[in-house]
C-alpha cells in the first residue's frame, strides 16, 4: 500500500483539512466527510506500479532533440565564456531574449480591458487574428481572400500549424508523399510522419558551391509522383540560409503547377530574411497569384518574438468558397481531438497589434531592427575571419539569408569548439546569427578558426 494514501488520520490530517475547505470552495455542496471516503476508494484500488519494477522500466532512454537538446546541454556547462548558437532565438547585443515593445504595449492594452474573459476560443481560434494572420501572408489586396476561398485556423505555433495541415493532408489528401528539401529542419520529417504522410527528400543544397542545387531540385521535383506534396520554406531556408531567386521561384512554380504538386509553405520567418514583411511573403504570393491551391504555416515565434506563445495559423488556399469551407470544417475535426481550441493571450497579442495602424508600424521597425542587427553580425563574423586569414572561403556567411549561416564545419570541428571554446551549436554545423553579439564574434571566430586549422 501506498503509504500517504494508506493513512487514515482519525480526524484527518491539515492537508485533508485543506483540501476539504477547497472542495468546498468550488462546491459548497460537498459535505467534509467526503474527501476522507473518496480517499479509502483510492487506497482501496489495486494499482500494480505499487509494487516490484515500475511497469515503465523498459522504457528506454530517448536521445535529446538535435536543436532544442543543444539548449539543454548548454545550460549545463558552468562556464562564464559560453555560447548558445544552437537554437533559432533572437537575442540582443547584451546577449539578452527580448519582447518587443509593441507587444508589451499590446499586452499592457489587453490587462487593462477588464471587458476581456479567459473563455475558450472557437475551435478554429481567434476569428480576428486569423483573418489578419491570412492577409499578412497572402497580402492586403489579396484576390484568394477576397474570394472567400482561403480557410485560417489558429495553431500551435509553426510546428502545430505544419502538424494539423499534415493530418488533414493524411487524412483528405490523395497522394500521401510529401517531399522536403535536403537538408531540412529536423522536425519537418516527424511531423509530417505523424500526420501519416510518408517523407521523401529532393536535393535543395549544394555543399560545394554552398549554394542552391537548383538543377537537383528541378530533376527531383520534375520526377515525383503527380499531386505529390512538396515543403517550401517561404523564406529564410533553415538550416542553410539559402533561398531560391524569385526568377527560381517562378521556374519552380511552373514546374510544380505543371505536375499537380501541391505546395505546402513553412512561413516561419516572415521579415526576418529581408526586414520586409512583404518582400518575404513573394514566393508564397506567387503560387497564390496563379489561382492554384496551397497550404500554409506561419509562426509568430520569430517576427514578433512570441517563441513560448505558441502563436500561429495554417491557412488553405482553395479553389473556390465552397471548397474552403469543407475543408474548415474538417480542420476542425483534426483539431478538436488534438487541442481543442488554442490559447486565447498569444493570439490577442497579434491581432492587437496588426489590427491598429500604428502598432503595425512599431511592429515593423523593431522587426526590421532585428533582421538589420542579424544582418550586421554576418559582416562582423565575415570581416573577423578575413582578418585572421582563417583558410577557406567564407563568403557565404555574408551571402546566406535569415537567423542561421550553414557554416561547413563538420561534426567532429562543432564537437571541438563547444569543447575548447564552450560554443553551443548543432552538429551539422548551423550557427544561429541571431544568438551573435559584436562582443562575442571574435570568440566564435578564433574557435572558428581554430577547428578549421586543428580538426579536419
Ligand atoms: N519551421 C521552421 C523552418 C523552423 O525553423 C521552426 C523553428 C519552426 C517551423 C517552428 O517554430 P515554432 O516555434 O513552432 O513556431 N525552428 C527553430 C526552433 C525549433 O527548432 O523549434 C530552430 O530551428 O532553431
Amino acid at each position: 500500500m501506498h503509504p500517504q494514501l494508506s493513512s487514515h488520520p482519525a480526524h484527518g490530517s491539515a492537508t485533508d483539512r485543506r483540501l476539504n475547505s477547497m472542495l468546498r470552495h468550488i462546491d459548497p455542496s460537498i459535505a467534509s466527510s467526503s474527501l476522507s471516503s473518496m480517499d479509502s476508494q483510492i487506497s482501496a484500488s489495486p494499482t500494480s506500479g505499487f509494487h516490484g519494477d515500475s511497469v515503465f522500466a523498459h522504457v528506454a532512454q530517448a536521445p535529446e532533440d538535435s536543436i532544442l537538446g543543444v539548449t539543454v546541454a548548454y545550460n549545463k556547462d558552468p562556464s562564464p565564456i559560453k555560447l548558445n548558437l544552437g537554437v533559432g532565438a533572437y537575442r540582443t547585443e547584451e546577449g539578452k531574449p527580448v519582447v518587443l515593445n509593441v507587444v508589451r504595449k499590446a499586452e499592457q492594452l489587453l490587462v487593462n480591458d477588464r471587458s476581456r474573459v479567459k473563455e475558450y476560443l472557437p475551435i478554429v481560434g481567434l476569428a480576428d487574428f486569423n483573418k489578419l494572420s491570412a492577409k499578412l501572408i497572402f497580402g492586403a489586396d489579396s484576390p484568394a481572400i477576397q474570394e472567400n476561398r482561403v480557410t485560417t485556423v489558429q495553431c500551435l505555433s509553426g510546428t502545430g500549424s505544419l502538424r494539423v495541415g499534415a493530418e488533414f493532408l493524411g487524412r483528405h489528401y490523395h497522394e500521401r508523399t510529401i517531399y522536403i528539401p535536403q537538408p531540412t529542419w529536423g522536425n519537418h520529417p516527424k511531423i509530417f510522419n505523424l500526420g501519416g504522410l510518408s517523407v521523401k527528400y529532393y536535393r535543395y543544397y549544394d555543399p560545394a558551391t554552398r549554394g542552391l542545387h537548383f538543377q537537383g531540385l528541378l530533376e527531383d521535383l520534375g520526377s515525383a509522383p503527380t499531386g505529390a506534396i512538396v515543403l517550401l520554406h517561404a523564406c529564410a531556408h533553415n538550416p542553410t540560409g539559402v533561398d531560391p531567386t524569385l526568377e527560381q521561384w517562378a521556374q519552380i512554380r511552373q514546374l510544380m503547377r505543371s505536375k499537380g504538386l501541391l505546395p505546402f509553405f513553412d512561413s516561419a520567418y516572415q521579415g526576418f530574411a529581408s526586414g520586409s514583411l512583404d518582400a518575404d511573403a513573394q514566393s508564397v504570393r506567387m503560387f497564390v497569384a496563379d489561382g492554384g491551391e496551397c497550404l500554409v504555416a506561419q509562426s509568430y515565434a520569430k517576427n514578433m518574438g512570441l517563441y513560448g506563445e505558441r502563436v500561429g495559423a495554417l491557412s488553405i488556399v482553395c479553389k473556390n468558397a465552397d471548397v474552403a469551407s469543407r475543408v474548415e470544417s474538417q480542420l476542425k475535426l483534426v483539431i478538436r481531438p488534438m487541442f481543442s481550441n488554442p490559447p486565447i493571450h498569444g493570439a490577442s497579442i497579434v491581432a492587437t497589434i496588426l489590427k491598429d495602424m500604428n502598432m503595425y508600424d512599431e511592429w515593423t521597425v523593431e522587426l526590421k531592427a532585428m533582421a538589420d542587427r542579424i544582418i550586421s553580425m554576418r559582416h562582423k563574423l565575415f570581416e573577423a575571419l578575413r582578418a585572421k586569414d582563417t583558410p577557406g572561403d567564407w563568403s557565404h556567411i555574408i551571402k546566406q539569408i535569415g537567423m542561421f549561416t550553414f557554416t561547413g564545419l563538420n561534426s567532429e570541428q562543432v564537437a571541438f569548439m563547444t569543447k575548447e571554446y564552450h560554443i553551443y551549436m548543432t552538429s551539422d554545423g548551423r550557427i544561429s546569427m541571431a544568438g551573435l553579439s559584436s562582443k562575442t564574434v571574435p570568440h566564435l571566430a578564433d574557435a572558428i578558426h581554430a577547428a578549421v586549422t586543428r580538426v579536419r
